[in-house]
C-alpha cells in the first residue's frame, strides 16, 4: 500500500518570505512592509524588501523545481499586490506575475496550489480596522473573486488561510508579529470570528467563480499529540488532548479545533464555548453556516507534538522529554510520530482528504569546501517524518504533502537567520545551491516513497 499512484509530492513557500519586490510595479503596502521597517521588530532588522527576490527570479526557481521532480508547488498571493488598497482597484502588473509564474509552472508539468492569505493584510484595510471591521468578510470575498476570474481557469486547488493560529494569536495577542499588537482577549475571539467567516465567504466566492471545477481547502496549523503506547488509553488520551483548548487565555489561539471544528463540523467546540464564554462575539446561526461552507479536502500545517499518556492517577498527562531530546536549529522538538497520529485523529474527527500543507526543519546549513550544502539532518528528519506519513497513508486518506520550505526565505521575526530550504539561498548573491536533502526528495519522489 504506502502512497497512492497519484500521490502529490510538493513544496511550499509563501509570498512575503520569498518575493521581495515589494515596492513598485503597483504594489500596494501590508502590514508586514510596514512592521518590518520599525526598529526591534526583526532579528538583525531584516526585511523582505529582496527575500529571494523570486518576484525576478521565478523562472530560474521552476527549473530547479523541476530538478527535484516536484509534482506541485503551493505559494500564496500577495493580497496587496493585486490590489493594493485590499478593494477597489487592480494591479494589473501583480496579476501578471502571478499568471506567468502559473503558466511556467503548467508548461514544466508543476500543479500550482494557491493559498489566498499567508499573512500580507493590506495597510489600507488595517487602517480601516482589519480584521476587527466586519466588512473584511466581504473584502476578502471580493479579493477571492478576483483570484477565480483572474487564475481558476489554470489553478484547481485553492486555500483560504495559512495559519490563522498564527497570525492571529501570534501578530493581535502575543505581539510577535505584524502588525505587533497585544490586543485585548474579547477582541481577538472577534477577530477569529471575521477570520473563519472571511474564510467560508472565500470558500463561496471561489466557488461560485471559478472557470472549471476547484478543489477548496484551509491550511491550519497546530501541534498534534501522540500516545506514548499502542494501548487504547493512552491513546484516548492524545485523541483527546489533540483537539482540547489552551486554559492560558493569552495563548488560546493555539488549537486545532477551535478553528476547524466549526469549518468542518459547522459548530465551535462546546468545551470553548464554555471557557471562553466571557469573550465571546454573538455567533449566529448564519455565521455558522457561512463557516460551514463545504470544502473539499483539509490541509494541515504540522511540525512537530506531544507525547501524552494516561497517567497513573488516571488523569492524562504529557511525558516529559528526556534531556537532551533531538531538535531542530530553531529549537522545535522532533516527533515523527506527529505525522501519524495527526494524520489520522484529524481524519477520524474531520473526514475529509488529507494534505500535508507544511512540514519541514530548519537547520544550520552551510556551504562546504566542496561548493554543495550537506544537510543530512534534514535528510535524516524528513525520512524519519515521511515513514510515519506512509503508514498513516495505509489508513487514511492522505492525497500529498508539501515539504516547508521549497528554498530558504525569510522567517518572519526570525529575518534570514534559520534555514527551511531544500535549495540553498546565499542572500548576497541570490546563488541557489540545491541541498543533498533535494536530491534525497528527488529520490522519494520518483520512487513514491517506496523505501521509506
Ligand atoms: O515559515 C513559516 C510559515 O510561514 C508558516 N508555517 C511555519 C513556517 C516555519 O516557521
Amino acid at each position: 500500500m504506502g502512497f497512492s499512484k497519484d500521490f502529490v509530492w510538493g513544496a511550499a513557500t509563501s509570498a512575503y518570505q520569498i518575493e521581495g519586490m515589494t515596492q513598485g510595479e503597483g504594489k500596494g503596502e501590508h502590514i508586514w512592509d510596514i512592521y518590518t521597517k520599525e526598529p526591534g521588530h526583526i532579528l538583525e532588522g531584516h526585511t523582505g524588501d529582496i527575500a529571494c527576490d523570486h518576484y525576478h527570479r521565478f523562472r530560474e526557481d521552476i527549473k530547479l523545481m523541476k530538478e527535484i521532480g516536484l509534482k506541485a508547488y503551493r505559494f500564496s498571493v500577495d493580497w496587496s499586490r493585486v490590489l493594493p488598497e485590499g478593494v477597489g482597484a487592480v494591479n494589473e502588473k501583480g496579476i501578471a506575475f502571478y499568471s506567468e509564474l502559473i503558466d511556467e509552472l503548467l508548461k514544466n508539468e508543476i500543479e500550482p496550489y494557491l493559498t489566498l492569505y499567508h499573512w500580507e493584510l493590506p495597510y489600507e484595510l488595517y487602517k480601516r480596522g482589519g480584521w476587527m471591521n466586519p466588512e473584511i468578510v466581504e473584502w476578502f470575498g471580493a479579493y477571492a473573486k478576483l483570484i477565480a476570474e483572474r487564475f481558476s481557469d489554470r489553478v484547481r486547488h485553492f486555500f483560504t488561510l495559512n495559519e490563522p493560529q498564527c497570525f492571529v494569536g501570534l501578530g493581535f495577542l502575543r505581539g510577535e508579529h505584524a502588525p505587533g499588537i497585544q490586543a485585548p482577549i474579547r477582541d481577538t475571539f472577534e477577530m477569529a470570528h471575521q477570520v473563519l467567516k472571511a474564510h467560508g465567504r472565500a470558500v463561496q466566492m471561489l466557488r461560485q467563480y471559478a472557470k472549471q471545477p476547484v478543489w477548496i481547502g484551509y491550511a491550519p496549523t497546530g501541534s498534534m499529540c501522540y500516545p506514548e503506547t499502542d494501548t487504547p488509553e493512552d491513546i484516548e488520551v492524545a485523541r483527546q488532548m489533540l483537539f482540547s483548548l489552551q486554559t492560558n487565555k493569552r495563548n488560546w489561539t493555539w488549537n486545532v479545533s477551535w478553528w476547524s471544528d466549526p469549518v468542518l463540523l459547522g459548530h465551535y467546540p462546546e468545551e470553548g464555548l464554555k471557557l471562553y464564554e466571557a469573550y465571546l462575539p454573538k455567533i449566529t446561526e448564519e455565521d455558522r453556516k457561512l463557516i460551514a461552507e463545504p470544502i473539499d479536502f483539509y490541509g494541515q500545517n504540522i511540525y512537530n507534538g506531544r507525547c501524552v499518556r494516561m497517567g497513573k492517577e488516571g488523569k492524562p498527562e504529557e511525558v516529559q522529554r528526556y534531556a537532551g531530546f533531538p531538535k531542530t536549529a530553531i529549537d522545535w522538538p522532533v516527533t515523527p510520530k506527529c505525522l501519524y497520529w495527526g494524520s489520522k485523529f484529524l481524519y477520524e474527527r474531520y473526514k475529509k482528504p488529507i494534505y500535508i500543507t507544511e512540514n519541514g526543519l530548519s537547520c544550520h546549513d552551510t556551504v562546504s569546501l566542496d561548493g554543495k550544502v550537506h544537510d543530512p539532518n534534514r535528510i535524516d528528519f524528513l525520512a524519519r517524518y515521511l515513514h510515519e506519513l506512509k503508514r498513516a497513508a495505509d489508513e487514511v486518506d492522505i492525497r500529498g504533502y508539501f515539504q516547508w520550505s521549497l528554498m530558504d526565505n525569510f522567517e518572519w521575526a526570525k529575518g534570514y537567520t534559520e534555514r527551511f530550504g531544500l535549495i540553498y539561498v546565499d542572500y548576497r548573491t541570490q546563488q541557489r545551491i540545491l541541498k543533498d536533502s533535494a536530491f534525497w526528495y528527488r529520490d522519494i519522489i520518483q520512487t513514491n516513497g517506496e523505501g521509506l
